[in-house]
């Protein structure tokens, strides 16, 4: 499965991870490597070209972590990259089979593709694990004894097909489709579409008419994960005319150079909801983002190792935060660790979206001007300062407010802006000192976030959410 990909890649990977130290050209070296090593895989040089960035970005904005070595880093972080252009927007890469039934499928792609295969292989998992009752059509009257074709797979697979009528066209048998759909009270419709060796116009105008008939929830591409850079003009071509929903990818199973995985991902926006993996009708997986960049890269190990370590450097710089904090010695430094902290999480929003019933909340910092934007604007600004100015914020007049603000492409405005944060902070934790360490009840919660301290704000959080207001 994805072997190019994988043994290219790799090897990049054996020779970075065990180096204890890397210096700029190492890591320039190793993205090259990388570079070509994606290239080989057949992903498209777009992709490429985004994917080298996106490592690069990554590897600048993350913190050192001591107990790993550099390389083992640079492993997790491409392993990130990776996952993250596989999971893409969504959360959610599975069918989706919500409203009204008939659910309708459509699949679309070129001639061998494995459509009628892949019609049959999830029919079969649907009705076998989902319990829905499936009703399959196909709609290929090109080619002799197709219809055929998926008649047989039905009854290996006890799924039912529509009666075959000699001689209709692929709208009228959808329209029969949509009522036997309706009248025989099925759950899900799967319409395997006809192959064409390209893209053509006859075919694509037939997949749209049939699209129309149809309303399908779901149109998926079924595509061969053998074929390389083709395959990305082709899901390219689909999606513009159809607007795909989903891919399935096939033939995972053999000797792929899998890039096109990546490519079709990246280019078209949408996800890989299933993998087939072989012959036979059980061979379909469910595409898992995580499992996919773990086989592909072959580093699970270090992967979670860096994790760890992860874990435990952050957790350490809490408890180092708190016990400052406590101790009445917090600085601008400390400010700026847990603003990056808070940019880590996903920023701001990220955290109100997974706390249920914030969403208001969300909005309402929204338009307080208290965002991701923000944050990095405040971080730039202690980042402008000389290392005493941070740690004795009191000597900050005007001209170095002024020099700061020109460092960080601010304004002196949110220079004092930031200052005003951190006197409110102060403030509060010399109340929490007199309290024996327990988050004062702050009046006007009603907007956590008026008088621009976005510190207040974590308050919501249940005071676990971030370091050092917890009052532990
Ligand atoms: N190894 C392997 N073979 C597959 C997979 N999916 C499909 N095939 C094989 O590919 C061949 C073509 O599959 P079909 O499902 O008939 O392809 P199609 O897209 O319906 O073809 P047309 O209708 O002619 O356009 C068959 O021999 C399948 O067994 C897969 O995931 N792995
Ligand atoms: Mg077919």
């Amino acid at each position: 499965m994805f072997d190019v990909l994988q043994t290219k890649l790799g090897g990049v990977f054996e020779k970075l991870k065990g180096r204890g130290s890397l210096n700029e050209s190492d890591v320039e070296n190793a993205m090259s490597e990388i570079r070509t090593a994606l290239l080989e895989a057949d992903v498209a040089l777009p992709v490429v070209k985004e994917f080298i960035s996106d490592v690069k970005q990554r590897a600048v904005g993350s913190q050192i972590i001591k107990s790993v070595s550099p390389g083992q880093q640079v492993v997790k972080i491409v392993h990130d990259t990776m996952v993250s252009i596989f999971k893409g927007e969504e959360e959610n890469h599975d069918l989706n089979l919500r409203g009204e039934p008939p659910i309708v499928i459509m699949m679309v792609g070129l001639q061998g593709s494995g459509k009628t295969t892949s019609t049959a292989k999830i029919a079969k998992s649907l009705s076998n694990k989902n319990r829905k009752k499936v009703l399959m059509v196909s709609l290929d009257v090109n080619r002799p004894a197709a219809q055929e074709q998926l008649a047989i797979l039905g009854e290996q697979v006890s799924v039912e097909t529509l009666p075959i009528i000699q001689g209709q066209a692929p709208q009228d048998i959808t329209k029969r489709a949509m009522s036997a759909g309706k009248l025989g009270g099925y759950d899900v419709i799967i319409l395997d579409t006809a192959g064409r060796l390209s893209i053509d116009e006859q075919l694509m105008s037939e997949v749209s008419q049939v699209k129309k008939v149809a309303n399908p929830q779901e149109v998926l591409l079924v595509a061969d994960a053998m074929t390389g850079q083709d395959s990305v003009n082709t899901a390219k071509n689909f999606n513009e005319r159809l607007g795909l929903t989903g891919i399935v990818l096939t033939r995972v199973d053999g000797d792929s150079r899998g890039g096109s995985a990546l490519s079709m991902r990246s280019v078209t926006g949408c996800p890989i909801k299933f993998m087939g993996i072989g012959e036979k009708l059980e061979d379909i997986e469910s595409f898992d983002a995580e499992r996919v960049a773990g086989r592909i890269l072959g580093m699970g190990d270090v992967v979670a190792l860096v994790e760890k370590a992860q874990e435990v450097t952050s957790e350490e710089e809490a408890e180092k935060l708190a016990k400052r904090m406590q101790s009445g010695q917090f600085d601008l430094n400390d400010l700026k660790t847990q603003l990056q902290q808070m940019n880590k999480m996903g920023g701001l929003s990220g955290i109100m979206g997974m706390l249920p019933g914030m969403s208001g909340l969300k909005n309402k910092m929204e338009s307080a001007g208290v965002n991701e934007e923000m944050l990095k604007k405040q971080i730039a600004v202690i980042d402008s300062m000389t290392k005493s100015e941070r740690t004795n914020p009191k000597i900050l007049h005007a001209s170095r407010k002024k020099r700061i603000a020109q460092g960080s492409g601010t304004s002196v405005q949110d220079v004092n802006k930031l200052l005003k944060q951190f006197q409110t902070m102060e403030k509060v934790m010399k109340q929490m000192r007199k309290m024996g360490g327990k988050l004062p009840n702050m009046g006007g919660m009603g907007n956590p976030f008026g008088g621009g301290n976005p510190f207040g704000g974590s308050n919501p959080f249940g005071g676990g959410g971030f370091p050092g207001l917890g009052g532990r």
